[in-house]
């Protein structure tokens, strides 16, 4: 039995967000249970430092028959579903299968609760995204308008709009966490900052000559998810649900993303040509560094996203700490420390 006796269960426990919300959790002292997915690669020692204080439990969100199963075993008092298909651009390669999981997974989650009559004791939250107000101009509020441009977002809007019905029709304590992007070292190799500081750790050590990359005008607000996991778990303490924005009010181009983590191996990019000619070129060695590629362009993007965290600050007294420049510092040298850890042991 746990110290606070309180139980709780992660999905998407073995991605970015889920290994820092261990750790938030754990520290507070949950009974803690996380749904990893089978019949994939197990990537489970991503959660190493605190595996043996996690139970886990094979599910798919697509199988609603093993999500009610395991429910009914654990009766947690939160849930955090972070379990997604969570990359954007794939989604338009994927679309039913991200719908199936983004959409439908968050449906059997809510349905088993219902049918467990859990909804009463269970608090949920929901991985909400900005992706959902697609070209809805900054800065985006919890009132602005929702215009979805992928798969990924559609799905999440359905989710999203569920939670709240699940709220004022059965009573739910249902939250959706509607989260501007957030990074760190544990960040997935296919997202565009651990993409590039990825890559710069490797040109650093004359590993890699250049990044290749797709649309360096769109603009992210990007914050640390270290910061955003006490948001999700303080949304969960309020005695009323409601849907919150987690963003840290500032937007950068990827193309700033690129400047600053080139600045950490003492890199100063210029910017020289336009659109698919438009290369990213070390100051001083006159070096290509970044290119563009037709190939990396999504079929429909978001170019503007910036969220007002207003309402998560004043209502739940929820603070990031960490800047862009630390966050994006940190990953490289994060990156750097796995390539020397790599070079010394592989050669
Ligand atoms: P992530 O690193 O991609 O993690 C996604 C997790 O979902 C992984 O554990 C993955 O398992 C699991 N998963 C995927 N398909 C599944 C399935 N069919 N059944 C069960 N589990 C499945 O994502 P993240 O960055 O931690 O984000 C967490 C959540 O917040 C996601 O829902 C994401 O859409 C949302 N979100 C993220 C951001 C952000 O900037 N990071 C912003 C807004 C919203 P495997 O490890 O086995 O693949
Ligand atoms: O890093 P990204 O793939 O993240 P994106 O699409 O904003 O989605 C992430 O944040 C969302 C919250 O807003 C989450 F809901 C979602 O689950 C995920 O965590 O791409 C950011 C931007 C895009 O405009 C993309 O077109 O970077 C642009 N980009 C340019 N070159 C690239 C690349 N993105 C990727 N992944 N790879 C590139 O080479």
């Amino acid at each position: 039995m746990s110290l606070m006796g309180k139980i709780a269960l992660i999905t998407g426990i073995t991605g970015q967000d889920g290994y820092y919300l261990s750790a938030l959790l754990l520290g507070k002292g949950y009974e803690l249970h996380g749904l990893v997915q089978p019949l994939v690669y197990d990537d489970t020692h991503t959660l190493a430092p605190f595996l043996d204080q996690i139970t886990l439990h094979r599910c798919d969100l697509c199988d609603g028959g093993a999500i009610t199963r395991i429910l009914n075993e654990i009766k947690p008092d939160e849930i955090y579903n972070l379990g997604a298909q969570s990359h954007v651009g794939m989604s338009f390669d994927v679309p039913e299968y991200t719908t199936n999981v983004n959409a439908l997974g968050t449906l059997r989650l809510l349905e088993s609760l219902r049918a467990l009559k859990l909804e009463n004791t269970t608090r949920f939250y929901q991985a909400s995204t900005s992706e959902i107000f697609g070209d809805t101009p900054p800065p985006q509020t919890e009132h602005s308008l929702f215009n979805p441009r992928s798969p990924y977002a559609s799905a999440k809007l359905y989710a999203y709009h569920l939670v709240k019905n699940y709220r004022e029709a059965y009573g739910f304590h249902a939250s959706n966490g509607i989260l501007f992007n957030h990074e760190s070292p544990k960040r997935g190799y296919d997202f565009v900052t651990r993409k590039v500081t990825r890559a710069v750790a490797s040109i650093g050590v004359g590993q890699k000559e250049c990044v290749d990359l797709g649309n360096l005008n769109a603009i992210r607000d990007w914050g640390h998810a270290a910061d955003y996991v006490e948001g999700m778990w303080l949304m969960l303490q309020q005695e009323q649900a409601d849907d919150y924005i987690l963003a840290t009010g500032e937007g950068r181009s990827v193309r700033e993303l690129c400047d600053v983590a080139f600045s950490c191996i003492g890199v100063s990019l210029t910017w020289i040509g336009e659109g698919e000619e438009e290369k990213g070129i070390d100051r001083l060695s006159k070096q290509v560094r970044v290119r563009v590629d037709q190939k990396l362009f999504r079929p429909l993007d978001v170019e503007n996203l910036r969220g007002d965290p207003t309402k998560a600050q004043e209502k739940l007294g929820w603070r990031r700490k960490t800047s862009f420049k630390e966050t994006i510092t940190e990953m490289v040298k994060a990156d750097q420390s796995c390539l020397i850890y790599d070079i010394k042991r592989f050669g």
